[in-house]
């Protein structure tokens, strides 16, 4: 009961701050559910730099909570919002405490089409209903909330993407149409291994998300690789690169200025020293993917199964490397929405 009045004490008190930031931002939709916190509605309404962290990374990601993306986010200048669905509530601006609820408790994982069914179930709670869910919201459903705040710049870790034998079974992540049809940029390592990548990348061009990958120390205009997750390489050639913090940030506000609603793909391949190379994860691969098929782990359910075995079978080297990238992703993030504060001063 106390938890329940507190989410709706929060939600009504948030009502004035959400006001006020909206007449100070562009974003063109609202939603009256959103409960953002005050350190982020305030860095939003006054131009600070604020960066997007997403949920499923903690109640999905089998990566452990201890990752310090908050910390690093805040040593670079900027302010972090992890956003998630706590109790049925949208939230854009979860605390640690929050978030270590919502793994004790457990969380649904929720892309796009999951945010109004748990949505539902808070504003009924509010009405004195059965207490509601939490929803660890994927890179596709932390879009929707960032957008909604008028949050431009989200660090994360890697995409979903269009999976082994997606042609057949359809099973493409909802991270890429959301990168399709909402305008915030996305920092990643590119998308895991396990993931056709090839057919990622055709049908991010296909949703028109502009894709660059960061090409830190290559002589300009070599081409590169979009990155695999824990791989450098992938193969595949990206369709485009970004120099530095400052060009990914002109990119943003260029699609800003042209109306271009889709949103951008900023690849950040894994630091040398983490990498792990390509042969030596294809065998915990394959025998991950084939193990989700044979036992079922189809859907939403796919992308966590392949991840906890990938990180039984690499004996945790996959985690370090896992947790190195994130960390690098959400700094160069944080530098980017430095970069891009400065040019809407
Ligand atoms: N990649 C990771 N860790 C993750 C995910 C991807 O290294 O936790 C999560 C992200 O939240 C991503 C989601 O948005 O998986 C994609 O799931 P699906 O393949 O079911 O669309
Ligand atoms: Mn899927």
């Amino acid at each position: 009961l106390l938890a329940l009045s507190r989410a709706r004490g929060l939600a009504l008190t948030s009502k004035p701050l959400l006001r006020r930031h909206l007449s100070t931002t562009t974003s063109p939709r609202f939603s009256s559910l959103l409960r953002i916190s005050p350190e982020v509605a305030d860095a939003i309404a006054t131009n600070k730099p604020v960066v997007a962290l997403e949920s499923t990374i903690y109640t999905h990601g089998a990566l452990g909570s201890d990752l310090q993306l908050e910390s690093i986010v805040r040593a670079h200048g900027a302010v972090p919002a992890v956003c998630g669905i706590l109790a049925g509530v949208p939230t854009v601006g979860l605390t640690p405490p929050e978030v270590d609820r919502m793994v004790r408790d457990g969380a649904s994982k929720a892309s796009r089409r999951d945010l109004a069914v748990l949505a539902a179930g808070g504003l009924l709670a509010t009405e004195g209903g059965a207490a509601a869910r939490h929803g660890g919201t994927t890179i596709s459903g932390t879009m929707v909330l960032a957008r909604l705040a008028g949050i431009r710049v989200f660090g994360t870790g890697g995409l979903g993407g269009v999976h082994r034998g997606g042609e057949v079974s359809m099973d493409v992540s909802a991270d890429l149409t959301e990168l399709g049809r909402t305008r915030v940029a996305v920092v990643s390592s590119g998308c895991k291994g396990f993931l056709d990548i090839a057919r990622t990348l055709e049908y991010l061009e296909t949703q028109g998300a502009l894709v660059a990958t960061f090409a830190d120390g290559v002589p300009e205009g070599s081409p590169m690789d979009f990155p695999a997750f824990w791989a450098r390489e992938s193969g595949v050639r990206s369709p485009a690169t970004v120099r530095d913090e400052r060009e990914a940030a002109a990119m943003i506000l260029a699609q800003e200025r042209l109306g271009v609603e889709s949103g951008l793909l900023f690849a950040n391949p894994i630091p040398e020293e983490h990498a792990i190379p390509r042969v030596e994860m294809e065998n915990a691969i394959e025998t991950a993917v084939r193990e989700a098929a044979e036992k079922g782990f189809t859907g939403n359910a796919n992308t966590p199964y392949i991840l906890k075995r990938i990180r039984e079978l690499t004996n945790e080297r996959s985690v370090a490397a896992n947790k190195a990238l994130v960390q690098t992703n959400v700094a160069r993030a944080a530098k980017i929405a430095v970069e891009l504060a400065k040019m809407l001063e």
